[in-house]
């Protein structure tokens, strides 16, 4: 299975973003803190040197030690980075604490580009600020497709929809993009996925699997034996392994399994980050 995702939509948004981005004066950039690397688009930072904020969105399901190795890390590179449960508003006054302080040459309220991958949580974000529903919102990617305009408090945001990037060098990294909903689940195997999936919960949060779903024996598959508990069958008592992939997507993402994060801090991922 190779992942590939990249409708129309995002090639027009690219150039609209492109075109944008002359206009703006910075770039409050969105990421999944369960991701937070997996979901930082490399193309985005080629785009522009102009002053931007990293905003890891969704730390109330990420794992909050990760959530702070990650900020320190990129802040050590000399980024601005915030952590966001944006479902409680915690992270908006940071943000207008940066943006207050990054344009002080400005006459008139700075104009900041809001972009990242799909389902990240732009919208919602823009929503936070301006304190109004003005942007349309989501759980599933794809929801913005045009550019927007809104005006928040000390600010202008332009909405963007999400931007994925045409090739997946890394296809460990499209995985944890379909599993935070960022890539459809229509264009790859969920069963592949989840398999992948409950054999990092098991190596990195057993506890969070063992809560769940119960212990498993040894040399058994998790992921049969899940169906099995929640009673996913097919006639005749055979598992049916696409029903419980969903389960487990969706106990994932709707934080059922608990604070996890799939990009963990250390080795490979660090290497791997060509992004800065
Ligand atoms: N738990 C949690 N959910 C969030 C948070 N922020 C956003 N969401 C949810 O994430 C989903 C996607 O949010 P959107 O704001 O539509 O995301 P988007 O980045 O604009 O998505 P596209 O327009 O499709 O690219 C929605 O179901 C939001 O309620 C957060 O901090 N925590
Ligand atoms: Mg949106």
């Amino acid at each position: 299975m190779t992942i590939q995702w990249y409708p129309g939509h995002m090639t027009r948004a690219k150039r609209m973003i492109r075109e944008e981005l002359k206009l703006v004066d910075g770039l409050l950039e969105v990421a999944d803190a369960r991701v937070p690397v997996s979901s930082r688009n490399p193309e985005l930072a080629e785009l522009t040197a102009k002053p931007r904020l990293i905003v890891l969105t969704k730390a109330d399901l990420a794992d909050p030690q990760a959530t702070e190795g990650w900020k320190e890390y990129w802040q050590a590179q000399g980024e601005s980075v915030v952590a966001a449960n944006l479902l409680r508003g915690q992270g908006l006054k940071e943000i207008r604490q940066w943006v207050g302080k990054t344009f002080p040459q400005l006459r008139r309220l700075p104009r900041l580009l809001v972009a990242g991958i799909p389902n990240v949580g732009k919208s919602t974000l823009i929503n936070g600020l301006t304190g109004r529903r003005g942007a349309a919102v989501g759980a599933r990617p794809g929801v913005t497709r045009g550019k927007q305009w809104l005006s928040a408090p000390g600010m202008q945001l332009l909405d963007s929809p999400g931007l994925l990037w045409p090739k997946f060098e890394d296809q460990e990294a499209a995985k944890r993009l379909v599993l935070v909903a960022s890539i459809r689940d229509e264009v790859v195997d969920p069963v592949e996925i989840v398999w992948w999936f409950l054999e990092y919960l098991q190596a990195e949060y057993p506890q969070a699997l063992e809560e769940r779903y119960g212990s498993f024996d040894q040399g058994s598959s998790p992921l049969e034996e899940i169906g099995r508990r929640r009673g996913c069958l097919l006639r005749g008592g055979i598992v049916d392994l696409h029903q419980a992939a969903a389960v487990v997507l969706k106990d994932f993402r709707t934080g059922k399994l608990g604070a996890i994060t799939l990009d963990k801090l250390g080795g490979a991922l660090e290497d791997a980050d060509y992004r800065n």
